[in-house]
């Protein structure tokens, strides 16, 4: 079989994969961890971005984080919900990528992190890609290719 890297594929633009911030769930840094329960919970995902009201990308939160910082030592202490900010929790170790990163970047990336945020030169954030994205992708790919030779 043909090597990726003679088909191009590697240097496709990773713009052709990203879910644009408009239909990214995400939540702000001074935001309470309440807040940011309910919106992991009603979106269904395990993690989202933490982005400030000029769009500029903080880290990222996710349910294991919230649901640590609210243990005690005996019991589970919800009163530190509406307590504890967004920022006091979220990591801001994370995957990110300027909007001109070749694909094969992102690809690499996406073996441990299941989303990776995309931004602008100007630290703009664009969106996120995700895995199963870069997945379906390579599958339909390597599919098409087959059927080629
Ligand atoms: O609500 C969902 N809709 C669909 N179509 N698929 C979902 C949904 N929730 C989870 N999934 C599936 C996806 O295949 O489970 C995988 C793991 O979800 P996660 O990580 O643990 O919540 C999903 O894989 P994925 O599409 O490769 O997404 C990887 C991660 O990217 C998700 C989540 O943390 C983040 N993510 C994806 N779409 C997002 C998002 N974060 C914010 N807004 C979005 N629109």
């Amino acid at each position: 079989m043909q090597k990726l890297d003679d088909m191009n594929i590697l240097d496709s633009s990773i713009m052709n994969f990203i879910i644009s911030v408009e239909k990214v769930a995400h939540v702000q840094p001074n935001n309470n961890i309440e807040h940011a329960l309910l919106i992991l919970i009603k979106s269904g995902y395990t993690a989202i971005p933490v982005l400030d009201t000029s769009f500029r990308l903080h880290g990222l939160i996710s349910k294991a984080q919230i649901l640590d910082s609210i243990l005690g030592i005996e019991k589970i202490e919800p009163e530190r919900l509406q307590k504890t900010l967004v920022s006091d929790v979220m990591t801001s170790d994370i995957a990110r990528v300027k909007d001109t990163e070749r694909f094969e970047k992102v690809l690499s990336f996406s073996i441990n992190h299941p989303f990776i945020c995309v931004e602008s030169n100007e630290g703009s954030f664009l969106g996120i890609i995700t895995r199963s994205k870069l997945l379906a992708y390579l599958n339909g790919f390597l599919h098409g290719n087959k059927r080629k030779m």
